[in-house]
């Protein structure tokens, strides 16, 4: 019997055992997934609710003849970042202006009814984006909460001209319903305040930057103009928190265009696990140029890295 489930568990569980549909099902055993504590007590538990959700997704998949496929987006490049936001704030058009998709974007609400995932370039790295419907009880879809807990950071985007702190309000409490924990030591959220180029945004702007001091950070830009977007670029990589460590071989050059993408705090051994996952067994020892006592020194497989480090792998 596995010990100490928390009480969200069982409310989801009777969700499960409410559920009218396939979708509400999945929704539910998903969110049960989510909740349920990582330990060996629970093994047994999760295996059976993944088979669950499989058995329920085919099913779901032939009776719809929707793909299930085209909901899970995988993760490319160095993370995935998920845009959220209100009907009409402006994120098809962010999406559109900083990477390659280029979802339909227009003047009326509910536009977008899918996930489209692009690519956004900051210097030597390659983000996923992911442009999502509004997030109002209506458009949210079961497999959108999984994916917005799965993100490595969310994009919060609300449209300075229109009483941007009561959108955050409601965006708020559809994350907060659907167990999604944002905040400076939960997960990694930025608001970004769009619609900068109209009039009262910048007065908006600095009330909510206020607002949410020492809490989240706020970027203001207009997606459509192009103000402020590569500052914004600056601040997604900033707050997905990674650092990024080049390798070299020896008596050779490092290879400055292809980092290793690791999360701050990473060690040599997660680095060589991220070059190819028999490395971390494999690893003798490495050299490393950075954050080393000296260059070329010698490093432990514990050696905590820095942005920049260059190593050396000797297998
Ligand atoms: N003035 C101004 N208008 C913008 C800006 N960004 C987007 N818009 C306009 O706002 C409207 C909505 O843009 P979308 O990108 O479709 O908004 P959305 O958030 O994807 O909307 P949904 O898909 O319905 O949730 C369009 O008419 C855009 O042209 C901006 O920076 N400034
Ligand atoms: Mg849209």
């Amino acid at each position: 019997m596995p010990a100490n489930l928390p009480p969200q568990y069982f409310e989801a569980e009777k969700s499960f055992r409410s559920a009218k549909n396939p979708a509400e099902k999945i929704a539910a055993l998903e969110e049960m997934l989510a909740i349920m504590p990582k330990h060996k007590g629970t093994d047994h538990l999760r295996a059976e609710l993944r088979s669950r959700i499989a058995k329920l997704t085919q099913l779901a998949a032939k009776k719809s003849g929707t793909q299930r496929a085209s909901m899970i987006i995988e993760k490319e490049g160095a993370a995935q970042v998920v845009v959220i936001g209100l009907p009409n704030a402006g994120k098809s058009q962010l999406v559109s202006s900083i990477t390659n998709a280029s979802p339909t974007v227009a003047e009326y609400p509910f536009t977008t009814r899918n996930a489209t995932p692009g690519m956004m370039e900051y210097e030597n790295i390659q983000i996923q984006l992911i442009d999502t419907p509004p997030l109002v009880p209506q458009s949210i879809d079961f497999w959108l909460p999984p994916m917005l807990r799965r993100a490595d950071a969310l994009l919060i985007m609300v449209d300075l001209a229109d009483a941007p702190q009561d959108q955050m309000e409601a965006i708020t409490t559809q994350l907060e319903n659907m167990r999604v924990e944002i905040g400076a030591d939960k997960g990694k959220a930025l608001i970004i305040g769009n619609k900068i180029d109209l009039d009262n945004a910048s007065q908006n702007y600095i009330a909510l930057k206020n607002r949410y001091k020492g809490k989240l950070p706020v970027a203001a830009i207009s997606a459509k103009e192009g103000t402020g977007l590569e500052e914004l670029k600056l601040e997604i990589y900033q707050v997905l928190d990674i650092i990024r460590v080049y390798t070299k071989v020896p008596g050779g050059k490092p290879d400055f265009n292809d980092p290793i993408i690791l999360n701050r705090g990473s060690t040599l051994e997660d680095a060589a696990a991220s070059v190819h996952k028999d490395f971390r067994a494999k690893l003798r020892y490495a050299r490393i140029w950075g954050s080393g006592k000296h260059d070329g020194v010698m490093v432990k497989r514990d050696h905590i890295l820095q942005n920049g480090d260059v190593i050396e792998l000797h297998l």
